[in-house]
């Protein structure tokens, strides 16, 4: 009777947890498209509205088991975009253009002043600080990504680097 009891409560709870777990898995394959890339603190350093060129910095989040590569990036006002690297180089900083940025699976990369960033060559106009400028960010997953980035104020890294 009481062994009963158990195999009765076992399987109650064995059918619970697979519900719970069917339940969960329905919401995350909903949302999976959003959920596999996420764009975190996206923002452009401000600067003199003489400026030849702007860079856009923020960290890419890559929830999948595959590497993702940012492709490309979109937004209108500007000759042209490029995505750069910033490499030591003999004690000499330099910018090296770069096909894609590569977010490793289940990993993270950060954009930031020194290193991988996004030059927004040519501006029509150079955004002031505050303003919010649209982008679109294109990864080889066909996914496509609108964030919104801040213009404001960053550190430099280095004296003689101020156009990045
Ligand atoms: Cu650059």
């Amino acid at each position: 009777m009481l062994n009963n009891i158990k195999i009765a409560l076992f399987t109650l709870t064995a059918l619970a947890s697979t519900t719970a777990a069917i339940a969960q898995n329905h919401v995350h394959q909903q949302n999976d498209d959003q959920h596999q890339i996420t764009i975190i603190d996206p923002w452009i350093r401000s600067a003199p509205a003489n400026a030849p060129a702007l860079g856009l910095f923020l960290k890419i989040s890559n929830n999948t088991n595959q590497e993702v590569r940012l492709v490309s990036v979109h937004t209108p006002g500007y000759k042209r975009i490029e995505l750069h690297r910033t490499i030591n180089n003999n004690g000499m900083m330099k910018m090296v253009k770069q096909d894609f940025m590569p977010i490793p699976a289940q990993g993270k990369l950060h954009l930031k002043p020194g290193s991988w960033h996004v030059m927004l060559i040519g501006p029509n106009r150079v955004p002031g600080k505050g303003e919010k400028i649209e982008l679109s960010l294109e990864f080889n997953n066909g996914n496509t990504q609108t964030i919104q980035a801040l213009v404001r104020k960053g550190k430099r890294m280095m004296k003689h680097h101020s156009a990045h």
